[in-house]
């Protein structure tokens, strides 16, 4: 309540603030102008007046002179009182009288108290000229008026006339001020009706925004307006994620902090972060995998200082670590510790190659590879489970640790680290789609994977139709009582939670801020592929993997070239490849048919000069993706099935030129999220070609906008956010499970 009286509060000050900002100095103004204007008035009305008085002073000496043809020489007053006095009648003359020739006065009416100064006022000592001075007279102010009187061509005195001009300046005053009055009442008037004006003006523009934001309304019709709105809008929302509501390394550290008190994480992983290897030359070199979770948990690791179990997988992993298989990372930041587990051969053919990558990957994305499922491969799959979760349960700190368990590797493990710690909170996060009912019964082990996992305190995914599948499982395989509304399953008396956690990418992104910028990125690119500078570039990068659609891609951009002859020698895609689970014999055959497919329309639509589709079927590192990233003017990822993909993430953080545009296979879960991007089905060929082709031609304009509009979703939606919903509800369910247990405790005492 106070909190809302003291906005208001603060509101209306605000408002009045502004009020006051605007209207002063519209105020002063309007009013200087009303005092310039009275001012202008007066002085010719003054001047005017002067004229007036000037002229009847001619008129009455005039009648003065007419009046007294014998009385000027030698000047008689006695002959001129009648007609001076006469002259005295008239309205605002207040001294008539005469001089000589030389100026002298001789005669005089009027008040007595002008007498010794009129004397002194009057020029003389010479034959009388014609003059009007305005003077002021025994405190009087007058139009003092000398009319020289002719006879016979030669001046014989002059006529002296005095008039009040007091009555007239009173007059004059009260006039000013009377239009003094007019025109401040006009100012203000009128810096009313502006500030009323501009009000109306600028809460119709403001309701239009708001509309347009809230998807209420269309864009106003004036281009030019639209586009000018629709980048106030970008601006605003890229600027939002860098305010309080961002989330950096920082913010998360923060919050693991406050959410662990110290303890740390242990993040169960297959895939090792740095794997460390020799080169020809017998030197140890690090490497980082091409891998979506890597690049998603590598960030996090960092901010939280925890412990990383994985595979040590590399062929120098041994020389590195210490007695208890351990070593710190990043080299030379060493911010958190990296756990290698060991596994024998057959133990890495039956658990990774053999059932979670012929069973459960191909069993999990919609891309008619039929899964395998052999027995000996679930039993290594369950025994290689149970030794990194003894590992995981090593690392935890203490009774309830917070642990991490990441992907289909394993669906067991969560429940194996419960069995030693049952009070451990565990959250699995599964980075594939979890497949429907009908299809995850193909597992013959279907019953224990969704038991394993039930193991969990919260297991996530990244899309919600991901979670609804899962739980629809559960409903039709176990035995177990399922709150949809609140996304819970009740199974032995526990309760799992089925949350959605879209996963996402470091921001800002390290390797971007430290790349080179667009210009130069290109121009390395072109010249390694030995391509022409005005090439349209398309990029692809992805590990050869048979859900990426990498033979649907090739067929794309034939596609193009055949649908828009014209970029023929103008186009060509660039795919980093790098090889992935070769060891799978349905990997083997994609490469094979991948380079076929490229072989075959570089053959047919290319030239001696120009090849249309270049494949790089190696690892990069990521400052090497980074630059091709930004040499390109589209990227196509043309998933068939994906949970997220980060690629489709990483290109738009390249992209801080705001160039370039994302074609999006709408099967990958990034598709939710980057809704500017252009969304293909990346089976229906035509559509993908029509998609790419759009992409070239598309106006920078249109590029930078939508550009823009994704990166405000990736800069808002970080993994650091990610991480921290993660955590955040980790740690509130275990300070409840810990409330519980004590409660649970004090109870059994009572008792
Ligand atoms: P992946 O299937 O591995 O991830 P993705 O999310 O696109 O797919 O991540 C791939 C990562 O590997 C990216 O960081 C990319 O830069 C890197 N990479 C790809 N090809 C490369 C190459 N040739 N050289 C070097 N690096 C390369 C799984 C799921 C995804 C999900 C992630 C995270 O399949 O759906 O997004 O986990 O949850």
């Amino acid at each position: 309540m106070g909190h809302h009286a003291s906005n208001r509060a603060r509101g209306f000050k605000g408002r009045v603030r502004y009020v006051l900002r605007f209207l002063i100095p519209l105020l002063l103004v309007l009013m200087g102008l009303a005092w310039g204007t009275a001012w202008f008035v007066d002085r010719s009305h003054s001047a005017q007046l002067v004229t007036d008085l000037a002229a009847r002073a001619d008129l009455l000496a005039g009648s003065v002179d007419a009046a007294t043809p014998e009385g000027w020489s030698p000047p008689d007053a006695a002959v001129l009182r009648a007609p001076l006095q006469q002259a005295l009648q008239s309205p605002g003359v207040v001294i008539a009288g005469a001089t000589d020739p030389t100026g002298r006065i001789f005669a005089a009416f009027g008040g007595s108290e002008f007498g010794a100064e009129l004397a002194g006022v009057v020029p003389h000592g010479g034959p009388p000229a014609r003059l009007d001075r305005q003077q002021t007279l025994a405190g009087q102010s007058v139009l003092l008026s000398v009319v020289p009187v002719m006879r016979g061509g030669a001046p014989v005195g002059a006529v002296i006339l005095a008039q009040d001009l007091g009555r007239a300046a009173a007059r004059r005053a009260g006039l000013r001020d009377a239009t003094m009055g007019a025109f401040a009442a006009l100012a203000v008037l009128a810096a009313l009706a502006t500030l009323v004006s501009v009000r109306f003006t600028w809460s119709a523009w403001t309701a239009q925004m708001r509309a347009l934001l809230s998807g209420r309304a269309p864009a106003p019709r004036d281009p030019k307006l639209a586009r000018a709105m629709h980048e106030l809008i970008d601006a605003s929302l890229e600027d939002r994620a860098g305010r309080d509501g961002g989330w950096d390394p920082e913010r998360l550290r923060r919050s693991l902090r406050s959410q662990l008190h110290g303890e740390r994480l242990v993040l169960l992983a297959n895939r090792e972060p740095y794997i460390h290897v020799k080169d020809r030359q017998g030197q140890l070199r690090v490497l980082h995998p091409a891998s979506g979770l890597v690049t998603a948990l590598e960030p996090v690791m960092r901010a939280c200082s925890g412990t990383w179990v994985a595979h040590g997988s590399g062929a120098a992993d041994r020389e590195v670590v210490d007695a208890r298989d351990r070593l710190r990372v990043p080299p030379g930041e060493e911010s958190y510790v990296l756990r290698r587990v060991w596994l024998s051969e057959e133990e890495e053919q039956g658990y990774y190659y053999g059932f979670a990558n012929e069973g459960l990957w191909p069993l999990c994305h919609i891309v008619h590879t039929a899964p395998i499922f052999r027995g000996s491969d679930w039993r290594t799959y369950r025994d290689v489970n149970r030794r990194f979760a003894h590992a995981v349960c090593e690392e935890a700190d203490g009774e309830d640790p917070i642990v991490l368990v990441q992907d289909y590797h394993y669906a067991l493990a969560p429940r194996q680290i419960r069995q030693r710690l049952p009070r451990a909170t565990v959250l699995s996060f599964w980075h594939i789609p979890w497949p429907h009912a009908e299809r995850l019964a193909i597992c013959p082990w279907h019953v224990e994977v969704l038991t394993g996992l039930l193991g969990s305190s919260i297991v996530g995914f990244h899309t919600q139709q991901h979670c609804n599948n899962f739980i629809d499982s559960v409903d039709r395989f176990l035995e177990a009582r399922i709150d949809r509304e609140e996304g819970a399953v009740w199974f032995r008396g526990r309760r799992t939670l089925v949350r959605a956690y879209p996963i996402s990418i470091e921001w800002p992104s390290r390797v971007a801020q430290a790349a080179p910028p667009r210009e130069e990125c290109r121009a390395r690119v072109l010249s390694e592929l030995g391509l022409r500078a005005d090439v349209l570039l398309g990029v692809g990068v992805d590990r050869v993997d048979y859900t990426k659609g990498l033979e649907e891609r090739v067929l794309a951009v034939e596609e193009l070239l055949q649908q828009r002859p014209e970029f023929r020698g103008r186009f060509t895609f660039v795919q980093l490849a790098a090889p992935s689970r070769t060891a799978i014999p349905a990997y083997k055959d994609l490469n094979q048919r991948l380079e076929e497919a490229a072989a075959r329309v570089n053959a047919a639509l290319g030239t001696a000069e120009w090849k249309p589709f270049i494949l790089l079927r190696e690892h990069h590192e990521p400052d090497v993706v980074m630059r091709y990233y930004r040499a390109a003017d589209v990227c196509y990822v043309s998933s068939l099935h994906d949970g997220m993909n980060l690629v489709a993430k990483e290109f738009v953080a390249a992209r801080d030129d705001l160039h370039g545009v994302l074609v999006l296979s709408s099967f990958t879960g990034a598709a939710r999220d980057l809704k500017e991007a252009l969304l293909v089905n990346p089976y229906d060929i035509e559509e993908a070609a029509s998609a790419l082709g759009r992409a070239l031609d598309m106006p920078p304009e249109e590029q930078a906008r939508r550009m823009r509009a994704l990166r405000a979703q990736v800069a808002e939606f970080n993994v650091y956010r990610w991480a921290g919903r993660l955590v955040h509800d980790a740690a509130g369910l275990r300070r409840a499970e810990r409330r519980g247990t004590r409660l649970a405790g004090l109870e059994g005492s009572v008792v």
